[in-house]
């Protein structure tokens, strides 16, 4: 396994040139930059409609240097296997393939051919970028929208429903990893994305990224906002690998600790949860300490 990365040690080379069209504090240019820190130069990518095409822009004047595959909103994980079959046909090795998807992009709308990926074992890294709502096209609730959230079409009483579990339904298909992670956290993230460069067989990778305009608050804050998302146990970050579950990074640690961050802190910064009334931040409350109350159970010494 790769030794420990530390900030002095990821590679220099910036694969995400300086300037691109991502809002200023997005919280997924951050995961991008690093992420193709880890996946190396000698990857081709799959993206469809979403910020990220908009942060890459189109050739020749692209924000990246990677090879970058556009294509349809419901065919990332399709298309990533005809790269495959295509990179196969012509005896290439050594190339990986990562699809990059948002949360609207991977939850919803690609579901299936994610899905149908992964029974066939196909041998790409998939990695799903959660700003918790289609960003791109002016903040519409997603399958990964909190319950409480404000979008443009839960404008009243926010998202009614919960959060849907896409790591839990990728670790059904039994595929050989499966990780969480945020960017607010750059090591964990490229700790998590490297490790699964070396495994064979399909990866799914989920990384919060915090969205000022979505989330509605400061620019300044996508990092904050990230650490209290786990420090709340508001998202918990993991890893499944061969059907074993553990806690890492910042939520390891506070299964050491034994003591979360009230939620309040977290929802309370961002007027997405503005509609919530006590009630409802207590019953979120009440959801969180039951996970954490299962993981104290599940991990003690
Ligand atoms: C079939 C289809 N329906 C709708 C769209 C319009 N569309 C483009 S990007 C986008 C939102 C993507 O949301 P998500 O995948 O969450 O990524 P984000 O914009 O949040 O980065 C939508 C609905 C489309 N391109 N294709
Ligand atoms: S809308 Fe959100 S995810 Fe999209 S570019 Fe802006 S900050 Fe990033």
């Amino acid at each position: 396994m790769p030794s420990k990365p530390t900030i002095l040690t990821l590679p220099e080379e910036e694969l995400v040139h300086p300037g691109n069209r991502a809002c200023s504090g997005c919280g997924l240019s951050i995961a991008y930059r690093i992420g193709l820190k880890a996946l190396g130069k000698d990857t081709i990518v799959v993206v469809p409609p979403s910020c990220l095409t908009v942060l890459q822009g189109l050739y020749p004047v692209a924000a990246t240097k990677m090879p970058s595959l556009n294509v349809t909103f419901a065919s990332t994980a399709a298309a990533a296997t005809g790269v495959l079959a295509a990179l196969r046909s012509l005896g290439k090795q050594g190339i990986t393939v990562a699809g990059w998807a948002g949360d609207g992009g991977t939850s919803d709308i690609g579901l299936q051919s994610l899905s149908g990926a992964a029974e066939r074992g196909e041998d790409f890294i998939y990695i799903c970028y959660d700003n918790e709502g289609y960003m791109n096209t002016g903040v519409q609730r997603s399958g990964t929208t909190p319950r409480g959230a404000l979008t443009t079409n839960t404008p009243v009483f926010g998202k009614t429903q919960d959060k849907k579990n896409v790591p839990a339904i990728m670790s059904a298909h039994e595929i050989p990893y499966v990780a969480t992670t945020c960017s607010a956290y750059p090591l964990d993230l490229y700790t998590k994305i490297e490790k699964a460069k070396a495994i064979r067989g399909t990866k799914y990778i989920h990384i919060l990224a915090p969205c000022p305009p979505g989330w509605g608050y400061d620019p300044k804050y996508t990092v904050k906002v990230g650490k209290l998302a786990v420090e709340t146990g508001m998202y918990d970050l993991y890893e499944i690998e061969n059907r074993e579950f553990r806690l890492t990074g910042a939520s390891r640690k506070l299964l050491e600790k034994r003591k979360l961050v009230p939620v309040s802190e977290y929802l309370k910064m961002q007027d997405r949860f503005r509609g919530m009334k006590d009630a409802d931040i207590e019953d979120v409350q009440r959801r969180i300490n039951k996970r954490w109350g299962a993981y104290f159970e599940m991990f003690k010494e």
